[in-house]
């Protein structure tokens, strides 16, 4: 099943028509520069096109009341003196005579989304939209938002669709107060928003964005707000948010449907937000919202200023829904002091609320002043660590060296090899996963093996071989994973040769993860 990509030309349309500085950024080049480079990239070409409709007025009335609706249609008719007197009445808003007609598009377009979603034509999809939605409420248009197209769209799978669970994670760097008030008592739409506050010091100054505000009556819990109080936040911090707090809640919550705010003004380059998280960064984000509701993700464009950023990480995202893997990330994955304040309050705030949170810690991080800065960073991964407990052999100085500078280091050429004991001649591999027939020194891997007696078997030697071969690509930085097959046997011995050499060569902290039954190491238990 496919990808979606919702679109419609006339949203280009709508544009500030007078001098405003606050609302000059929201402008038609935003859908072009997406546009054009998802063509670029070979990527609308592999989506499924659906051509944007207008939302009809009753659709609009899911969450508008008619009052409202009619006066922005009202505003077709405006002259242009009429149009700026109109939106002063608003924050942070313009009204040109194709915005009615823009607004409904994008709404249609969300909700087309959702019902290729959830008629089984698609698996998921984008909807490349302006104006965006995310701060548009009952009655007033709000932070260049005029139809709250995210919030129909929820309004309408419940209705028409018959949903009970729908998530909306609104990764725009700008609280999206207005879901947040069109749902806050409703259990069946869990909102989580993270968005730059500064302490309420940034726009829209709202109290009810910060982490306490969890929603009322039978929404208590089902409203779910991550402040930053810093400006930089970048993709350890984002993927944090992600493992530690929404997602925890997404899996008790258990959505059948995954709608995104995506505004990509919470990444690098954006004015409005000044965070750092590259475009990369929302590949993974896709990714692991793809784990949820049996993959059915609908993504609505919402903020995002910085063209060049925009672009990119529209397409990272598109990429990420058509199933292709996500790019490496960049820096180290160590979130920043206040990033950890931050989500700490908002896993306090929601603890009485969600099983999930509620066996882990209690304590509050320690609220000393901190900063953005690297000082305000706990010591970065690999360069020598705290403390390697293994009585290693001094480490071998080409290695070491790739081991000290892990972010200076290219990326290596190869992604993924596979060895086995045999080559297999009839295995279909894609084509940046490489079959490997390097071995290690015959005498070196039997000098690992010896202490091992379910090392003794050939084949078990043979795949040793392979292993050692791989590890050393890879601390060299030739290679970034690989799979290695032994027997099932040989397979905690191999392993404990591995984490040895590892640790041999420099390695600071290794990860063992077992899937199924193994044999732990005897002597892990001793080693840090
Ligand atoms: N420099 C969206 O991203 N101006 N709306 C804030 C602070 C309003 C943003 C001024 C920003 C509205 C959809
Ligand atoms: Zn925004």
């Amino acid at each position: 099943m496919g990808t979606a990509l919702v679109y419609h030309e006339d949203m280009t349309a709508t544009r500030l028509l007078w001098d405003d500085p606050e609302c000059e950024i929201e402008r038609p080049e935003r859908l072009t520069a997406a546009l054009d480079r998802l063509r670029q990239r070979g990527l609308e070409q592999r989506c499924l096109r659906l051509s944007a409709r207008e939302a009809s007025k009753e659709e609009l009335g899911l969450v508008h009341s008619p009052e409202y609706v009619s006066l922005v249609r009202k505003t077709q008719v405006l002259g242009e003196e009429e149009l700026q007197a109109l939106s002063r009445q608003f924050d942070a808003i313009y009204f040109h005579p194709s915005t009615f007609h823009c607004a409904r598009l994008a709404t249609g377009a969300g909700l087309q989304l959702v019902d290729a979603v959830l008629t089984g034509a698609v698996q998921n999809g984008l909807a490349l939209v302006r104006p965006p939605g995310h701060h548009s409420q009952r009655a007033a248009a709000n932070g260049f938002c005029v139809f709250n197209n995210v919030a129909i769209a929820a309004a309408h799978a419940k209705q028409k669709h018959g949903l009970h669970r729908i998530l909306i994670v609104d990764w725009d760097v700008h609280h999206g107060q207005g879901i947040q008030y069109l749902f806050e008592d409703d259990p069946s739409v869990l909102y989580f928003s993270w968005h730059r506050y500064e302490h309420g010091r940034f726009w829209p100054f709202l109290r009810e964005s910060d982490a306490d505000a969890v929603g009322r009556g039978q929404g208590l819990g089902f409203t779910v707000n991550l402040p930053w109080n810093q400006v930089g936040m970048g993709n350890a911090d984002y993927v944090a948010a992600f493992l530690h707090l929404l997602l925890p809640l997404a899996f008790e919550f258990d959505p059948e449907l995954v709608l995104v705010s995506a505004g990509f003004d919470s990444a690098i380059g954006d004015p409005e937000g000044q965070m750092q998280a590259t475009p990369e960064c929302f590949a993974h984000l896709t990714q692991l919202l793809q784990v949820l509701a049996g993959g059915r993700v609908c993504a609505m464009l919402e903020g995002g200023y910085h063209l060049e950023s925009l672009a990119e990480s529209v397409c990272m995202t598109v990429q990420t829904l058509l199933g292709d893997p996500a790019p490496p990330l960049s820096g180290p994955m160590v979130p920043c002091q206040s990033a950890l304040e931050s989500i700490q309050s908002a896993r306090a705030a929601q603890a009485p609320y969600w099983k999930s949170l509620q066996l882990q810690d209690a304590t509050p991080v320690a609220t000393s002043p901190s900063t953005h800065s690297p000082e305000g960073r706990p010591p970065p991964l690999l360069p020598g660590g705290p403390m390697c407990k293994a009585a290693a052999p001094a480490p071998a100085p080409a290695r070491s060296s790739f081991l000290d500078q892990p972010c200076l280091c290219p990326a290596p050429s190869v992604r993924t090899t596979v060895a086995l004991t045999a080559p297999d001649t009839t295995l279909v591999l894609p084509p940046d996963v490489i079959q490997q027939e390097g071995s290690a020194l015959r005498e070196e891997t039997e000098a690992w093996a010896r202490p091992h007696k379910s090392l003794a078997r050939e084949e078990a030697l043979t795949a040793l071989g392979k292993l050692l071969y791989l590890l050393d690509e890879m601390l060299d930085g030739q290679v970034n994973s690989g799979i290695v097959a032994t027997p099932a046997s040989a397979a905690a011995a191999t392993l404990d040769v591995a984490i040895q050499r590892g640790l041999s060569h420099g390695a600071q902290r290794l990860l063992c993860v077992a899937l199924g039954q193994l044999d732990r190491p005897p002597d892990l238990a001793h080693d840090g």
